[in-house]
Formats: C-alpha cells, structure tokens, sequence
C-alpha cells in the first residue's frame, strides 16, 4: 500500500472473500415479482409525494430514486405508480431472498443490510473448491457447492473471472497471464464465477436481479459492486497493495470516492472532515438526494491531507455520540482497510421454555422444589441457548458489534435478552358430581418483566435459581394461585419471552427481526392463548373418567420426565427458527391453518396436531 505520509498505514488482511449483493430497484422488483405484467412498463414507487424508487424501464425514460411525483408525471405520462408506504411486502420478500441465499452458505455468515443488501462470507467455500482444482486444467473445473454431494455444483472456468472487474482492463486477465499463480487472483476468480451463480439462481427461482461485489472485506465488496449496475458483478482485482511507492488496486478504487460515500463515514463525520479539508464550513447539497453535498472532497484528499492521522481523527469525529475509536476507524477505511466481520447467522429461538407435568401437585412445599427444578432448567437452557463465544477482535467496529446492551464478560456474552418472564400452571378441575372429571387442556398465566440479574455470568446458577424462584417466581405464582391451597396442577411451565436481539440496534444486526417476528406470532396465536383468567368450559375440554387428566407415560421410570416435547394447544414450547417465522413467509401460512381433533374435538394450530395425536396415543 503506498505509505501515507503522516501515520502509519494500516495493516490489510485480505483473507476472506465476501460477496455483497445489492437487488435492483428492490421495492420495485418486489411489485414486478407480484406481477410480471409490471416489467416492461415504467413502475415507480411512491411514499408520500416522492418515488423511493422505480424500474428501470422509468429509469431509461428519466426517472429517478428520490424524484418528485409531480416532476415524474410530467416526464413520463404513462408512469405506473404503486404505493409503496406499507412494507410489510417489501420485508417478506426481503427475508424470503435472504433465505435463499442462505442456503448456500456453509458458516452461515450471511448478514442482512437494510431491506435490499446481503453480505455473504463465502471463503469457506472458495478455500474447499481451490483445493479441487487441478492446476494443468483449470479450464474444465468443477465447483462445488456441497461438501457432501460432490455432483452437486456447475463446471466453469477457473482461468477466467466471471463479470467485471476493477480495473476494467484486468477482467480478461487470465490465471495462465499472471506470472506466479496468485493466491488471491485464483480465490476471487473463484469468487466470482459463485457470485455468477447466485446471481443466476436468484433471477431463476425468485425472480430478482442483483447487482454484485466480490472483495476481500464488507467496505471492499459493497462499494466495487457499484461501478456495473443494474444486474452487474465486479471484483476488486489484486494486487490491492503493492511495494512502497505505487498504489494497490484497494487505495486505487477507494481514493476515488467522495468521503461521504464511504459506509461508516456518516453524514456528520463526512461534514467534519470535509471542512477541516477545505479549511472553511462545507456546504451541504439543496436536492433531495440524500446524503448530498456540493463539495468533492475525495477519500484521497483525506488520506494525504498532512494534518491527518488515526490521532488527528480520533480528536476531530471522537467524542460524545461518536463510538470509542473513530479515529482508528476512519483511517482504516481511508486505507481500504475494514475488518469487520460478517455477522453469524444464528438460529435464536423465540422463547425459551420449560415444563413438567404432574400427577398430583398441590401443596406449596412440592411447588417450591417443582418451581427451583424448571428454574434451574430454565437458566442452563437460556445459557446454551442465548449465550456466544465473544471472539471479537481489535478491528471489529465499535459501533456494530458491541451495542450498549450486549452484556458481556469474559469470552461470553448475551446474544438476545429475553424481556419476560411467564409462569403457567394447568389447574386441574374439580370433579364432577358423577365421579367424573373435565379434561382441561387450559393453561392460566402471569407475565412480568425479566429481573436483570439473570443476565449475571459471575453468580453460580444455583445462586441465580434461588434469586429468581424468591423474587419472582413464587411471587408470581402467589397472584396466578392467590389460596394457599385447594388446587391441584397438572402442569407448571416456565418461560422467558420476547426476546430482544442484542445486536438489534445496529443497523448491520444480522437479518432477525425477533420482536416483530414475536409480535407478529403473538397476534396470530392469540386465540389459543389463556391468559389470568379462569378456566373456561370450552371445546378443548373434554370429560374422561378416572382421577388422571394427564396420561401417565409421559412420566418415566423416574416419576418425572419434561413434557417440553408434548405439545398441548397453547403451543407454548416452540421456537420460532423451528417453524421459520421470522425469516420465511412459508412460516406464515402455516400458522393460520386450524385443525379439530378428531378423538377430543380440541381445536388447535395444524403444527400443533401431531403432537396432540401422540398425546392421544400415549393415553388412551
Ligand atoms: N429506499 C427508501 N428510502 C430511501 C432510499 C431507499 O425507501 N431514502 C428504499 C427503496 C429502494 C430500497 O430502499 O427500493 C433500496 O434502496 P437502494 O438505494 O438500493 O435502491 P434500489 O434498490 O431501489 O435501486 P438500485 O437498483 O439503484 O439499487
Ligand atoms: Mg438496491
């Protein structure tokens, strides 16, 4: 990399290769995916007076994203406008395309920006498949896309990119040109004839076109897929450095850029720096293109201004609202240098929740050791299920991945934060004067907010139980069962819901959105919910003779046995990721559909049912 003149230049890593999508006229697209009819018309988009965005075929005719309406009409008489202020369309077809696209990963690096933007890690990938290669025929390879089904893939050539490059003269460089077999040329090669593929297989099956990076870094990917839109590639050709004195291909293309451009740089960042720059208050562009300004001050004029180094920009952005090591930051990405990693795809489930079912549970002294067994389960689950390695390292940004409320300590830390804490008991109904007794599947609840100290790493679990059994728990079964006794319960479950990503705040958290995706479940279920209510005599309940409304096998030798894995019709110990709520539209179909039970007459979600069925089958 050529040496700054003030400061050290950075170090580059250039180990990864990521792949960075961008879909074309996103909103757009997802009006013409509905109906292709829309295609070959110009399709714009309107939110409020403006179009967010319009189809090419509008572009080719003038219009652009962030136009007025009144201004479109008048250029384009024919424009077709859809309203586009609801999003709900444009977040499902959103996460319908990121799933996709994750189904080739193989680490699950895949990451969601805003509603239109994918970054994929794929140099798991790409180091398998250069281990394939036979280096006297690189012309007739095999890609692989599976480490377990070697035919399953497409032939290319390897010689050869696929799509642009940066520089435009390097795209027909070929493996056999260069004069040693760069490691990093043959990798994003390799990149490149994948991201050929996605692009393919996205068009074919979704009906989406993107337009595409290949680089070795989030920043690099992201800004070199820009230069071939729309339904484009380009890869940043090495060499991204060279020997002192001449510049590599990164600080090449980056240099170019006018310093807002730069992701990470924000509008007020690029304003300070425009201004120490110019020496005089940088004006801002009058449009209503967003981010705009009038100046051209070019990442180049940064990196070589004599004033600046990490230093210097620490002292100019650092301070209040800005995060801790900007100035690190900056002169990184002025460099071409970012570090930040793809964030991990992880399957977190909606609530957490355990139970067991009794015979006979009627006395506070019983309750209590039930209350401090499932409270026991209950953290060890949340621990194996919501706590991650904290492998962060020094050139993470500070602003993505460590937002205000990720707790952390030592190398773990929270991954999502349950907000609250439910108890549900299953009373079981008196008997009838005949001897019989109603069979309830009806569960009654109380709901409060999760205590924090939960959260704590230092205390022992067992200090933990009893703090939450003391605290909250039993106080909450003091409400959900105010007589001291007279009841008897078939079922006690505890649970912690409404999960809270704890990297949800920052717009790069990776692509869950649990608390819509939780509300979204909580309406759609909200008929088979029983809350703080008594129990109603409704279809679910059905009379059976005998003293045991929960059918015995469900206990094993041991006299108790989780009955998390036997679903009653409150369907309360599934986890989204199980049925795909959050990330599939699939998923939502599948809630709304109702099914009777045949031997009971209970009526209950179709996922619901099978459950049920063994329920029917263990008991009867
Ligand atoms: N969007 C918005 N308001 C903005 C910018 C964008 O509502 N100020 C919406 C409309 C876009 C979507 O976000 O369809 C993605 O933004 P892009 O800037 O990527 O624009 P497009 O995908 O529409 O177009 P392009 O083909 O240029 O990527
Ligand atoms: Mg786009």
């Amino acid at each position: 990399m050529e040496a700054s003149r003030h400061g050290r230049a950075p170090k580059r890593k250039d180990d990864r290769i990521i792949i960075h999508f961008d879909y074309d006229c996103f909103y757009a697209s997802v009006f013409e995916a509905e109906n292709p009819a829309l295609k070959s018309l110009p399709l714009a988009v309107q939110q409020k007076h403006i179009i967010v965005t319009c189809n090419y075929e509008a572009r080719r005719r003038g219009l652009h994203k962030l136009q007025l309406i009144s201004e479109a009409k008048k250029l384009c008489p024919d424009v077709v406008i859809v309203l586009g202020e609801d999003l709900t369309r444009f977040r499902n077809a959103s996460r319908q395309l990121y799933n996709f696209i994750r189904q080739f990963s193989w680490n699950n690096k895949i990451e969601r920006l805003g509603f239109d933007e994918v970054f994929l890690d794929v140099t798991d990938i790409i180091r398998y498949n250069v281990e394939l290669l036979n280096a006297n025929d690189l012309t007739n390879s095999f890609f692989c896309l599976s480490q377990n089904d070697p035919t399953l893939g497409f032939p290319y050539n390897a010689a050869e990119l696929a799509g642009h490059a940066y520089p435009a003269s390097t795209a027909c460089r070929t493996i056999a040109d260069s004069n040693e077999l760069d490691n990093l040329l043959l990798r994003l090669h390799l990149g490149s004839h994948l991201a050929q593929h996605l692009r393919a297989q996205l068009e074919e099956h979704k009906g989406y076109t993107a337009t595409v990076g290949i680089s070795t870094s989030k920043l690099l990917s992201k800004l070199v897929g820009n230069l071939n839109k729309p339904n484009g590639q380009t890869t940043l050709s090495p060499p991204y450095e060279t020997s002192e004195g001449t510049t590599g291909n990164a600080t090449a293309f980056i240099d170019g850029h006018e310093i807002g451009k730069i992701p990470g740089i924000g509008f007020k960042l690029a304003q300070r720096l425009r201004e120490h720059i110019l020496q005089r208050a940088a004006a801002i562009g009058s449009g209503l293109v967003y981010g705009g300004t009038k100046e051209n001050v070019t990442v180049r004029d940064v990196r070589t201004h004599p004033t600046v180094n990490p230093e210097m920009l620490e002292r100019l952005l650092g301070g209040p609202g800005s995060p801790h090591g900007i100035g690190v930051k900056v002169w990184q990405l002025i460099h071409a240098v970012d570090h930040s990693k793809v964030g991990q795809a992880r399957e977190v489930p909606s609530q957490i929740s355990i139970e067991d079912s009794y015979i006979r549970l009627d006395t506070m002294e019983e309750v209590l050791r039930e209350l401090r067994m499932l409270a026991k389960s209950l953290i060890k689950r949340m621990h194996l299920d919501l706590l991650e390695e904290n492998d962060d390292d020094a050139g993470t940004p500070p602003a993505a991945e460590h937002s205000k409320e990720c707790v952390s300590l030592g190398r773990r830390r929270w991954i999502a934060h349950p907000k609250t804490l439910r108890l549900s008991t299953r009373p079981r109904p008196p008997l009838n004067s005949d001897g019989t007794r109603a069979r309830s599947f009806n569960r009654i609840s109380r709901s409060a907010p999760l205590p924090s100290f939960i959260f704590s790493l230092s205390e022992s679990v067992d200090a933990l139980t009893e703090r939450l059994v003391s605290e909250a728990l039993l106080p909450m079964f003091r409400k959900l069962h105010p007589e001291r006794s007279g009841w008897d319960l078939s079922l006690v479950n505890v649970a912690v819901t409404n999960m809270a990503d704890a990297a949800g705040d920052s717009k790069t958290a990776t692509g869950r959105d649990i608390s819509n995706m939780f509300r979204n479940q909580a309406e759609v279920l909200k008929e088979w919910r029983v809350e703080d209510r008594p129990v109603p005599p409704d279809v679910s309940t059905s009379v059976l003779n005998g003293d045991t409304d929960m059918p015995a096998p469900i206990r094993s030798t041991d006299g108790r046995k989780g009955s998390e894995d036997l679903l009653v019709p409150s369907q309360e110990s599934r986890t989204g990721l199980e049925r795909g709520e959050w990330d599939s539209d699939d998923g939502a179909e599948e809630q709304v559909s109702v099914l009777t039970c045949e031997v009971c007459g209970a009526i209950m979600p179709a996922f619901a049912m099978l459950a049920h069925q063994r329920f029917h089958e263990l008991g009867d």
